[in-house]
């Protein structure tokens, strides 16, 4: 039993440093158990490592003391809504002068996301359509103590 679970991390492709943390907890278990788990005891404990080691990382503030801020990763992970949270603070807590540009024109209604947000904390915000829009704008943006960037998110299996 606790063999297939071990294989079923390793299929879902968990890195191996975590299969083997895992293991070692759940070999553990099953001997404080008497040798006996049954698989929702083992999908528990399972669960419980894995939460263990995921390390959240909080909001730095040293984020915001630079002057570009760029996110960049998968679709769908948070990049723009992050960016809001972290324009806001530098805004409402560090009164910080904040432009946000963005560079995704690749999905819909993604300008307006960001468009909203920026409307809302009362700050200028560019589109780049092209790469020399984007170098044109950094440089009109130099003024500001911290310019936020969004990017188009990307297909995780895109190896490119
Ligand atoms: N629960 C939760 N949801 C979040 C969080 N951040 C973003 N979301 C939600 O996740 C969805 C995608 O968030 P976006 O900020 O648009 O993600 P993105 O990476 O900019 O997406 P793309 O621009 O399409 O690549 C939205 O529905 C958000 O409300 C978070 O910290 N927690
Ligand atoms: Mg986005």
């Amino acid at each position: 039993m606790i063999e297939s679970a071990i294989r079923r991390l390793r299929a879902q492709g968990l890195d191996e440093h975590h299969v083997e943390a895992s293991l070692k907890m759940l070999i553990k278990k099953w001997y404080q158990s008497d040798e006996k788990l049954t698989p929702a005891e083992i999908r528990q404990i399972l669960k419980e490592q894995l939460v263990k080691s995921l390390n959240p990382n909080r909001f730095q503030s040293e984020i915001i003391q630079k002057k570009f801020v760029m996110l960049v990763g998968s679709t769908g992970v948070g990049k723009t809504t992050t960016l809001a949270k972290l324009a806001g603070r530098a805004v409402l807590e560090e009164a910080k002068k904040v432009a946000f540009l963005t560079a995704d024109t690749f999905r819909i209604a993604a300008i307006d996301q960001l468009r909203t947000y920026a409307d809302i904390l009362n700050v200028p915000i560019e589109v780049a359509y092209s790469a020399e829009d984007f170098r044109r704008q950094l440089a009109g943006l130099k003024a500001y103590d911290c310019v936020f960037i969004d990017t188009a998110g990307r297909n995780f299996q895109d190896k490119k």
